[in-house]
C-alpha cells in the first residue's frame, strides 16, 4: 500500500528528507539544463516537527517534567526502505518524559519523507487519576493525511463526560468544521472514544499545517488544564475501575496498532514487538516488572 511515488496533491512529498534538494528550481528559460539535468526532486515537507517542537516547549513550560527511561537502542531507529533510486531512510525518534500525575508521556516521530510520517503522541495518568488519555495520532501517507486527536475516556458516564469532553467542546465543534469525519472507523475501537473525537482524512499539507495545529494546540492546552485540575483518586473501588480500564485500553492499542505493519517491515518483529510493549503501550509490562506499581 506504501508506495514511494506520490500522486498529487501530495507531490510536494516526493523526495526523502536524506536526499539532497534541487538547489535550484528550473524555469522554463532554461529548457536545454533541464533537458540533461536528472527530473529535479521537489522538496519533501517536514510536517511534524513543529508540532513536536510546539508540545515539547508547552510540556516544558506547563508542566514538571521528569525523564522516562526509554528502552536501549529504542531512542532512534533508521532503516533503508525500498531499492534503487526509490531507497531512502525511515527514521524513528522516541522522547519520553513523566510527571507526578501523568505516568508516561511519550512520543514516536516518524521521518520516512516521501513514504511516510507519524507523530504518535499519547500522555498516559497515573491510576490515582480518573483522567482521559491525551492521544493524538498524525500520520501522512503517500496519499494524504490521517489524522486522530482525543482526550480517550476511561469511562462513559454522564458525569465523566461532563468532567472531561465537555470543556473542549467549544474547541471541538470549532475544528471539526475545518477537519471533517474521517470515515472508515474500525468499530471495535468505538469505545475508546470521546464525543471530542476529531478523526479527520484531509488531502492537503495546508490544512495540516494550519486547521490541524491549531486543534492540536487547542486539545494539548485543554489537556493540561484538566491535568493541572485533577486530584487524586482514593477510593479503592474506583482505583480498581481505572486500573481496570485503563489496562483495557492500553492492551487494545498493543494488540491493534495500526503502525504494527510499518514497523514490521522498517525494523523487524524483535524491535518492532518491544518498541510497541516495551515503550508504546509499557503499561502491562512495567507492572509485571515491578517498576510501576498500581495505586490500591
Ligand atoms: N499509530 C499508533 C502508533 C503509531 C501509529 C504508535 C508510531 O498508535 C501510526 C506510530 N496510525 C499510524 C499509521 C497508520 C495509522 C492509522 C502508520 C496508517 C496505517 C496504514 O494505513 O497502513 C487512530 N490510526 C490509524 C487508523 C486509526 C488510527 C483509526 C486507521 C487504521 C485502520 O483504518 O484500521 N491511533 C488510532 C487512534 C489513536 C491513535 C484511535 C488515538 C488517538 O493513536
Amino acid at each position: 500500500m506504501l508506495a514511494f511515488t506520490t500522486p498529487a496533491p501530495l507531490s510536494r512529498l516526493s523526495a526523502l528528507p536524506t536526499t539532497s534538494k534541487c538547489p535550484t528550481r528550473m524555469t522554463a528559460a532554461e529548457p536545454s539544463a533541464a533537458a540533461k539535468q536528472p527530473k529535479p526532486k521537489k522538496e519533501v515537507k517536514d510536517i511534524y516537527t513543529p508540532f513536536w517542537n510546539y508540545a515539547t516547549k508547552v510540556l516544558e513550560s506547563r508542566l514538571d517534567l521528569k525523564p522516562y527511561t526509554i528502552p536501549e537502542g529504542y531512542e532512534q531507529k533508521e532503516a533503508m526502505v525500498g531499492k534503487g533510486k526509490r531507497a531512502g531512510i525511515v527514521r524513528t525518534d522516541s522522547y519520553a518524559y513523566s510527571t507526578d500525575k501523568l505516568r508516561q508521556i511519550r512520543t514516536a516521530h516518524v521521518q520516512g519523507g516521501a513514504l511516510l510520517q507519524v507523530l504518535n503522541f499519547v500522555m498516559m495518568p497515573g491510576m490515582n487519576y480518573d483522567l482521559p488519555f491525551f492521544g493524538a495520532d498524525l500520520v501522512t501517507l503517500p496519499g494524504g493525511h490521517l489524522i486522530a486527536m482525543d482526550m480517550q475516556p476511561l469511562f462513559h458516564t454522564d458525569e465523566y463526560r461532563q468532567k472531561y469532553a465537555q470543556p473542549l467542546q467549544g474547541a471541538f465543534e470549532k475544528h471539526k468544521q475545518n477537519l471533517p469525519w474521517g470515515g472508515n472507523f474500525p468499530v471495535e475501537a468505538a469505545k475508546f472514544f470521546s464525543p471530542i473525537f476529531l478523526w479527520s482524512r484531509p488531502k492537503e499539507d495546508e490544512v495540516v499545517e494550519t486547521h490541524v495545529f491549531e486543534a492540536f494546540k487547542d486539545y494539548l492546552h485543554g489537556y493540561l488544564d484538566m491535568v493541572a485540575e485533577a486530584e487524586p483518586v482514593t477510593d479503592p473501588a474506583k482505583l480498581a475501575e481505572i486500573r481496570d480500564s485503563q489496562i483495557a485500553y492500553l492492551r487494545y492499542r498493543a494488540e491493534k496498532d495500526p503502525a504494527r505493519g510499518m514497523f514490521l517491515r522498517f525494523y523487524g518483529e524483535e524491535w518492532t514487538e518491544e518498541y510497541i510493549h516495551g515503550f508504546l503501550f509499557d503499561l502491562e509490562k512495567k507492572i509485571e516488572s515491578g517498576e510501576y506499581v498500581p495505586p490500591v
